[in-house]
C-alpha cells in the first residue's frame, strides 16, 4: 500500500495564486462589453401578482432589456424545474411542483426573483428595477410545518411534499413493546445559510448558436443537461465552465434559476450578459441547509444493548423543491441512519412541508450530519437515563471489527472499521482523563464546563464513475484533466501529486485541467466527498493504461519482449539493458517518432464499492451562567479516513468542517418574521463563526484502510461537518444537565442558553 498511501503533505501549488490575487473568479473573467444583470426579487412571502408592468424600467438610461416570466414563456423555453421526487409510503410519487425561472402569477418566499433587467452598468439595472410596477396581493404566509393555513401549491394539499418511510415499522414497534427500557429524543437542527466566501455568479454568451454559461459551479456537467434542457439544445450547442470558486458547500451544486435568465438574455441581446450576486441578496436566494425536527427512540434490552432505532422526521423545504432536497432527509439521511452501531430493527419516516422560505437543499453533508445529529444526541441521553457512562454505552453498541463486511439495517455494507481503536485514541488525544480536574477549576470561577462526544460515520455520495485524461503536451509539461471540481479544497495539488507518485513526472511538470465541459466529456463535480477517491481512482487507470503502452512501445523499440519490461513509478527496465527512460523521456521518444497516439491516454474507472469516513469528535465547552455564554474550549478529532494522500489537506478539510459545524451548533441560525421577512439577512445579523470563535482544533489521523477500492481511501470532505454538530451539542447537554436543563437545542446562543437554564423567555 506504499505505493497509494505516501502520505506526504505537499503544500497547495494553486495557494501562490490564490494569495497573490491571481484567482480567476467568474466575475474577473467575464467577456469585455458584457451588459449587467440584475434582479428584482419579491419583497413578500407570499402573494399573487395583480400587476407587473415593466415599461418604465425597460425605457430607463442604459436598459438594454427586461425578462419577465412572461417572456421566457413567449420564447418558448422550458419555464421550470420541478427538482427530484422521492416515493410516498403509498407508492404514490411526492410532489412535483414547478418552479419557475422567474416568478409565474403568484410569490412564494422574499427573494424569489420577479424580474430581470439588463443594462450597460449595473448602476443602471439597479435604478431601473425601482421603475417595475409590482403589485402583490398578500396571502398569509404559511411559517411553519404544522397542519392548516395558506396551500402553497395546489399539487400538494397541506403544504405536504412527501411522506417517505424505511425499514420495518410493526419488527420495530413490537421491539419497542418488548423493551427493558426506552428513551426518547425530540430534537430541532436549525436552519443556516451556507455563505459561501464567494457568492454565486455567472455570464453567458451565444456564438454561433452555441451557448456558453460560465459560473461557479460544483461540475459543469449537471449545468449543461439542465440548461440542454430548457433551451432545447443539442450535447454540442452547449458549453459550460466553472473557472476558480470560492466555495460551495452543496450549495452550489443546483442549476439555479438565474443562470437560465442571464442565458436568455445573451440570447435575446445577442451579447454576453453577467450576473454576481451581492451577499444579502445571495442571504435570500441560496439554498438554505438543514431545518428539520426529529422525534428519535430507542428500545434497549436489559443488557443495554440497543434492539431497535426509530425516528420520525419533519423537515421543511421552503417554497419550492430543490434540485436534490426531497433526498437529503430521506434517502442521504437513511444511509448512516443507525451510525456505527449493530442494530438492525429500524424505521425511518420523514414528512416534507412547504413553506413560504428560501428553498432548501444539500449544505455540507447533504443528510448525513442529520441523521448523525439525531443518532448521537440520543445516545448522549440513554446514557444519562440508564446511568451508564456514554463512551461505555457506544462501546457496548458499536459494530465490532469481526463482523466487517457489515450490512446495515438500510442496505450500505461497511467495508472496515475499528470504532473502539478510534475511540481509544480519542480519549487519550483529548485528555478524558484530565476532564474532571479542568471541570473542578472551572467550577471555582463560576463557570461551567461540559464535554460532549459524538462517533460519526458518513458514506461517500454521487457518481462513482470518473474519467481521467493525461495529455503530454509540446511544450514537455503533461495536463491531466480531470472530472471533478475544486471549490477550493485543493484538488490541483492532491491530483497533480498522486500523478507524480505514480508515474514519476515531476509535480511541477503537470497542470491539473478541470472545468470546462468541452474537454472532459463527462464528470461528476465535487460533493459527497467523493473526489479525491473518486478522480484518484480514475487517474489509476490511465496510468494503468499509460504504462501498458509505454511497455509496448519501448518494446518494439528495443526489440525487448513486454514481458521483460518493468515500470517502478519512476522508470522502464528491460532486462539486461541498463537504458532506464522515465515516462517524460519515452513521452518525447514517441513524440519524435510520430507516435501521437502515446501522447494521450483517457480511461474512465467507476470505485466498486462506496467507502464510509469515520472518527470520533471531543468537544469541551465553557460556559459562563451569568450571561449564557458558551465558549468551544477544546476540540479533538481523531478520523479513520483510511489511507491519507495528502495528510495536511485532510486536516484542513476538517477544520473547515468542524468551523461549520460548530458555527451551526454554537452561533448559527436563519430567523423569519410570522410575515416571512428574513431577520437574518446580513452578517450584522446571522453570526458566521470568526477565527477567535474556535479553539485549536487536534487531528490525529487512525487509519484502517478501506477494501471498497485499492487505493484503501474513504474521503474526508464532509466529515468534521458530519461530527461536530453532537460533539458541540453534546458537550452544551453535559455542562447544563445538572442545572435541570433536560431540552438543549441549537444554536446555544447566550441568549437561548441563559432561557434554557432560567426556564423562561427573555424577550
Ligand atoms: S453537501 Mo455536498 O456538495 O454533497
Amino acid at each position: 500500500m506504499e505505493k497509494f498511501g505516501k502520505s506526504q503533505s505537499v503544500k497547495r501549488t494553486e495557494d501562490v495564486r490564490f494569495l497573490t490575487g491571481e484567482g480567476r473568479y467568474v466575475d474577473d473573467i467575464a467577456p469585455e462589453g458584457a451588459l449587467h444583470a440584475y434582479f428584482l426579487r419579491s419583497p413578500v412571502a407570499h402573494g399573487e401578482i395583480a400587476e407587473l408592468d415593466v415599461s418604465d424600467a425597460a425605457e430607463a438610461d442604459g436598459v438594454h432589456l427586461v425578462l419577465t416570466c412572461a417572456d421566457l414563456e413567449a420564447a418558448g423555453m422550458n419555464i421550470g424545474l420541478a427538482g427530484m421526487v422521492v416515493d410516498n409510503r403509498d407508492g404514490s410519487k411526492g410532489a412535483a411542483p414547478m418552479r419557475p425561472m422567474l416568478a409565474k402569477d403568484r410569490v412564494r418566499y422574499v427573494g424569489e426573483p420577479v424580474a430581470m433587467i439588463v443594462a450597460e452598468t449595473l448602476a443602471q439595472a439597479r435604478d431601473a428595477a425601482e421603475l417595475v410596477m409590482l403589485d402583490i396581493d398578500e396571502l398569509p404566509a404559511k411559517m411553519d410545518m404544522a397542519a392548516g393555513g395558506e396551500t402553497l401549491h395546489d399539487e400538494a394539499p397541506d403544504n405536504k411534499a412527501f411522506d417517505w418511510g424505511m425499514g420495518d415499522a410493526a419488527a420495530t414497534q413490537a421491539a419497542f413493546d418488548a423493551a427493558a427500557r426506552t428513551v426518547a429524543l425530540e430534537i430541532e437542527d436549525n436552519r443556516i445559510i451556507v455563505n459561501s466566501m464567494e457568492p454565486r455568479g455567472c455570464y453567458a454568451e451565444w456564438t454561433d448558436g452555441k451557448l456558453h454559461v460560465a459560473n461557479n459551479g460544483q461540475g459543469v456537467w449537471a449545468h449543461k443537461g439542465f440548461l440542454k434542457q430548457a433551451f432545447g439544445l443539442k450535447d454540442e450547442e452547449v458549453r459550460v465552465t466553472n473557472p476558480d470558486t470560492g466555495g460551495g458547500f452543496g450549495m452550489k451544486a443546483m442549476t439555479y434559476n438565474e443562470y437560465f435568465c442571464v442565458a436568455q438574455a445573451a440570447r435575446v441581446l445577442d451579447r454576453p450578459v453577467r450576473w454576481m450576486s451581492e451577499r444579502t441578496e445571495a442571504m435570500l436566494s441560496d439554498n438554505q441547509g438543514r431545518d428539520l425536527t426529529s422525534l428519535a427512540e430507542f428500545a434497549f434490552d436489559a443488557d443495554k444493548r440497543i434492539t431497535a432505532y426509530r425516528v420520525t422526521s419533519k423537515c421543511n423545504l421552503g417554497a419550492y423543491n430543490s434540485q436534490f432536497a426531497q433526498f437529503i432527509q430521506t434517502q442521504l439521511f437513511s444511509r448512516v441512519l443507525m451510525g456505527v452501531y449493530d442494530v438492525q430493527t429500524t424505521w425511518l419516516q420523514v414528512d416534507g412541508f412547504y413553506t413560504n422560505t428560501v428553498p432548501v437543499d444539500a449544505y455540507r453533508g447533504a443528510g448525513r450530519p442529520e441523521a448523525i445529529y439525531v443518532l448521537e444526541r440520543l445516545i448522549d441521553r440513554a446514557a444519562r437515563e440508564l446511568g451508564v457512562d456514554p463512551w461505555e454505552l457506544r462501546r457496548i453498541n458499536f459494530i465490532k471489527p469481526d463482523q466487517f463486511p457489515y450490512t446495515t439495517s438500510t442496505g450500505e455494507t461497511y467495508d472496515v472499521g475499528d470504532f473502539n481503536k478510534v475511540l481509544a485514541r480519542a480519549a487519550a488525544e483529548a485528555d478524558r482523563d484530565g476532564f474532571e480536574a479542568r471541570k473542578a477549576a472551572d467550577a471555582r470561577r463560576g463557570l461551567l464546563r461540559g464535554q460532549g462526544l459524538c462517533y460519526y460515520i458518513e458514506s461517500i455520495l454521487g457518481d462513482p464513475s470518473e474519467g481521467a485524461k493525461v495529455v503530454f503536451e509540446d511544450d514537455g509539461t503533461v495536463s491531466i484533466y480531470v472530472g471533478t471540481q475544486s471549490n477550493g479544497q485543493g484538488h490541483e495539488t492532491v491530483y497533480a501529486a498522486f500523478l507524480s507518485d505514480q508515474t514519476g513526472i515531476p509535480l511541477e511538470k503537470i497542470t491539473v485541467v478541470q472545468g470546462d465541459s468541452d474537454l472532459i466529456a463527462q464528470g461528476g463535480g465535487t460533493g459527497g466527498s467523493r473526489s479525491v477517491t473518486t478522480q484518484n481512482n480514475a487517474t489509476l487507470a490511465t496510468v494503468a493504461k499509460m504504462t501498458e503502452a509505454f511497455t509496448a512501445f519501448l518494446s518494439e523499440e528495443m526489440g525487448v519482449p513486454a514481458s521483460e519490461i518493468s515500470f517502478d513509478d519512476e522508470r522502464f527496465r528491460a532486462e539486461g539493458s541498463n537504458l532506464t527512460p522515465t515516462m517524460l523521456e519515452l513521452a518525447e521518444m514517441a513524440r519524435e517518432k510520430g507516435r501521437e497516439d502515446l501522447l494521450t491516454h483517457h480511461e474512465r474507472a467507476t470505485l466498486p464499492a462506496r467507502s464510509f469516513p469515520n472518527g470520533a469528535h471531543v468537544a469541551e465547552v465553557v460556559i459562563d451562567p451569568e450571561t449564557g455564554i458558551v465558549i468551544t474550549d477544546r476540540y479533538t478529532v481523531v478520523d479513520d479516513f483510511g489511507n491519507l494522500i495528502n495528510p495536511m489537506l485532510a486536516e484542513g478539510q476538517v477544520h473547515g468542517g468542524v468551523a461549520q459545524g460548530v458555527g451551526q451548533a454554537v452561533q448559527e441560525r436563519v430567523v423569519y418574521d410570522e410575515d416571512g421577512q428574513l431577520l437574518t439577512a446580513s452578517f450584522m445579523d446571522y453570526a458566521l463563526p470568526r477565527a477567535a470563535d474556535l479553539p485549536y482544533i487536534s487531528f490525529t489521523s487512525e487509519p484502517v484502510p478501506s477494501t471498497a477500492n485499492i487505493m484503501g481511501m474513504k474521503g474526508c470532505g464532509e466529515a468534521g461537518t458530519v461530527g461536530a454538530l453532537a460533539a458541540v451539542a453534546n458537550a452544551v447537554q453535559d455542562a447544563l444537565w445538572e442545572h435541570g436543563v433536560r431540552q438543549a437545542d441549537m444554536p446555544f446562543t447566550p441568549h437561548r442558553v441563559w432561557e434554557m437554564m432560567h426556564g423562561e423567555r427573555i424577550a
